[in-house]
Order: C-alpha cells, then sequence, then structure tokens
C-alpha cells in the first residue's frame, strides 16, 4: 500500500505534556504528508486547534452512573477505537503513553477480531519509570506492551529502563523525540525581553508540569546562588502541584520578586527565545522535550545528568548537566555562561545546532513511518 494512502489513529493525553505534544506534533505531519490521521481521546489535544487537512477528532464520551465511583474511561476509549477503526479502516493505531492506551488498544483489536489494525505503543517515561513499575500496574503494563505489534521508546535510556523492568518479548525501537525547529527557533517573534527583565538582568526561564519529579524547589535554590551574583530574573512557566511549594521557598530565600511566573501558556516559542539559559534540574527525565525545545531556540540547557536528558543536551557543548541534586555546581556552570558573552554566544550556537541535526522534525518522521511501514510488513 502506498504509505501516503495510509490511515492511522492516535490516542494520547489531550492535556499539556510532553507525550501529548509529541503525539499531536506526528499526526499533524503525518496529515501534512498526506495520510488521514484519527485522533482518539477525551479533549482535542492542546495543540490541535485549527483545521487541517487530512486530520480528524473522534471524542471519547464517559456514561457516568451512580454505581460506578470510579467511571470506566479505559473501557470506553477501547470501545471508540474499535468503532473508530472499523468505521474508517485504520491500518495502525499508535498510542502514545502505555497507560492505560496500550491496554485499551489490546481490547479494541480483540473487539475488531480479523482486519483489525497494527497496534504501535510509544513509551514516554513515567508510564514505565513510575507509573508501570508500580505493583498494581506491573503486569499489565507488561501484558500490553508485548501485546503491541510494534514498540518505540523516546530514548536509549527509556528502552534500556523497559527492558530491565519487565520482560519485554520484542525488541523497542528507539525514535527520539523530534521538533519543528522553524516554528521553535531564535528568530520567532518574542513577547520581549525588557518585559521580564527591565533592566537588563539576565533571564532564566523553566517550563514543566511542575510534577515531583521536577525537583521544583531545586530551581529556586540554583536561581537564589545566581541571584545573589548577578543581576537575574526567573521565568517560570506552567502550573502544577509543586509550583506552589517553590514559590514559598522563593518567599524564604527573599528572591520572590525577582521571579515571573506565568502559569500555563500555549506558545512557548514566544517566550522561550527571550531566555539565556534553560533550567532542567530533574530527579528523571526519559527524554526532556522541553530541554529540546529550549535548544532550538537557541538556548543552552543548565541541567541534572538525569536518564535520557543526556541524549538531548551534550554535556559542555549545548550546556552543562551536573549531579543530581547539586545546586552549587549547576550555579557554577550556569554562571560560567552568564559572565561570559563569548562561552554563550557559542553554547547558544550549538544548542541551535544540536536541535537542527539530531532532532528536526523532518528526519525523525520519517523514522516512524518506516518504522509503521515495517509492523505493516510492507
Ligand atoms: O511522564 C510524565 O510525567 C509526563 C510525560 C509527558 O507527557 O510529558 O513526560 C515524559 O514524556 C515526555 C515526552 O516524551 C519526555 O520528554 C519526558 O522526559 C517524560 N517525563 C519523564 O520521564 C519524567
Amino acid at each position: 500500500m502506498s504509505i501516503n494512502k495510509l490511515k492511522v489513529g492516535i490516542t494520547c493525553y489531550p492535556v499539556r505534556g510532553g507525550s501529548g505534544v509529541v503525539a499531536t506534533e506526528l499526526g499533524l505531519q503525518l496529515a501534512q504528508r498526506g495520510m488521514e490521521v484519527h485522533f482518539i481521546s477525551y479533549n482535542t489535544p492542546f495543540r490541535l486547534q485549527e483545521y487541517v487537512p487530512n486530520l480528524f477528532f473522534h471524542q471519547v464520551e464517559v456514561m457516568n452512573y451512580p454505581l460506578f465511583k470510579y467511571p470506566p474511561y479505559t473501557l470506553t476509549l477501547a470501545a471508540k477505537m474499535a468503532e473508530v477503526s472499523r468505521g474508517w479502516g485504520l491500518d495502525i493505531l499508535h498510542v502514545h503513553y502505555a497507560i492505560p492506551h496500550a491496554a485499551c488498544a489490546y481490547l479494541a483489536k480483540g473487539i475488531i477480531g480479523e482486519g483489525a489494525p497494527r497496534v504501535i505503543t510509544t513509551l514516554h517515561g513515567t508510564d514505565i519509570t513510575l507509573v508501570g513499575i508500580d505493583e498494581s500496574f506491573k503486569s499489565i503494563t507488561e501484558f500490553s506492551i508485548n501485546s503491541s505489534d510494534g514498540i518505540t521508546a523516546v530514548s536509549d535510556y527509556l528502552k534500556t529502563q523497559t527492558e530491565r523492568a519487565f520482560n519485554v518479548t520484542d525488541d523497542i525501537e528507539v525514535i527520539y523525540n523530534f521538533i519543528d525547529t522553524a516554528k521553535f527557533s531564535p528568530q520567532m517573534q518574542t513577547c520581549g525581553a525588557q518585559n521580564f527583565a527591565p533592566n537588563g538582568e539576565k533571564i532564566i526561564m523553566h517550563i514543566s508540569n511542575f510534577r515531583p519529579v521536577k525537583r521544583s524547589e531545586d530551581i529556586i535554590k540554583i536561581f537564589d546562588l545566581i541571584a545573589d551574583e548577578i543581576p537575574a530574573k526567573l521565568v517560570l512557566v506552567g502550573d502544577g502541584p509543586d509550583l506552589a511549594k517553590a514559590l514559598t521557598l522563593a518567599d524564604r530565600l527573599g528572591v520572590r520578586d525577582k521571579i515571573i511566573s506565568l502559569g500555563t501558556q500555549n506558545a512557548v516559542e514566544n517566550i522561550l527565545p527571550c531566555a539565556d539559559i534553560f533550567l532542567l534540574p530533574s530527579q528523571e527525565e526519559s527524554f526532556g522535550l522541553g530541554a529540546l525545545e529550549a535548544l532550538s531556540c537557541g538556548v543552552p540547557v543548565i541541567g541534572y545528568k538525569a536518564g535520557g536528558l543526556v541524549e538531548v543536551v551534550e554535556d559542555g557543548v549545548s550546556g552543562f548537566l551536573v549531579k543530581i541534586g547539586d545546586a552549587v555546581a549547576a550555579k557554577e556552570r550556569a554562571l560560567e555562561l552568564l559572565t561570559d558573552s563569548e562561552k554563550l554566544r557559542y553554547h547558544r550556537e550549538q544548542a541551535r545546532k544540536r536541535a537542527i541535526d539530531n532532532f528536526d522534525s523532518g528526519k525523525l518522521v520519517e523514522h516512524y513511518i518506516s518504522y509503521y511501514q515495517k509492523v505493516l510488513g510492507n
């Protein structure tokens, strides 16, 4: 079958977060190449706001009933996957984030029987490293990964972690996350650095969902150490359970007035290019899509040597990675860049180059397409 005639169903979490972003961008790119793409989820993915030819959205509406303490979304999603697969003749069901999507796809295949689409599961991170390995999910995660016709992981690190934690029977294909380097660019029209730093202070930026894995208080500790030595502002983008705790620490350290917390933002590509450095001191990252967005905007990353982040940021070239928890080393590396304009310029150029050479959407979307072909047996 010609690859442009392919019909692909995509299921992801539609909310902000790397796995939803990657799934949506992939769907958009496939649709642009002429494939028919069907998103199946409880909401329109947040980056899918405009009409795009070849792209469809199928909403999963969960029925509630007084008996249900927990409405069974998983079952309704599986039934919807089966309905859309049958109705539109899907060739592939590509699910992002194993839990519960891979299990739903398995059920959908069982409902359809003959002629069911091939299921590809993309592992993103905590679906393995945090949630998937929890005893309550472990057996179903392993079962649904092994029931998929194809499995991909977003980094070598995640592939290794998956193989260590589970008895995986098939090979896992590593396909790195990707970025539209034209959209995320140093040349992008920005909201204006002077809004954040009216006196020319250095701008440090962090974007995340402020979950515990992000070590949100470390962001403040590192910034406090930097602001002790040079005029600096910290711009926080996003929201999540640990944001308030981080801001409370900032109050205690006396740096709250140097922090601009923007909350959730849609167009981070208009904000990121204002930054001098991007801070990502996570406990664990299977990849670190926020870091890639920064690199693509020519912003070097200072972070911890955590998981797959070392595959994204080239330590000492497109930023620096230090030992997990070492706020002093992170501060020193940040100052090394912020106080030496020549060095900062070099790291900026290398950051942009790293994104273009290794993670541009063109090459990686082609990798997904050839993997689709492999799974389909073409
Ligand atoms: O796992 C999460 O908490 C969220 C998830 C997401 O949807 O953003 O993040 C994971 O997937 C991203 C996209 O592949 C990766 O860039 C993140 O590194 C990964 N998060 C973790 O591993 C903590």
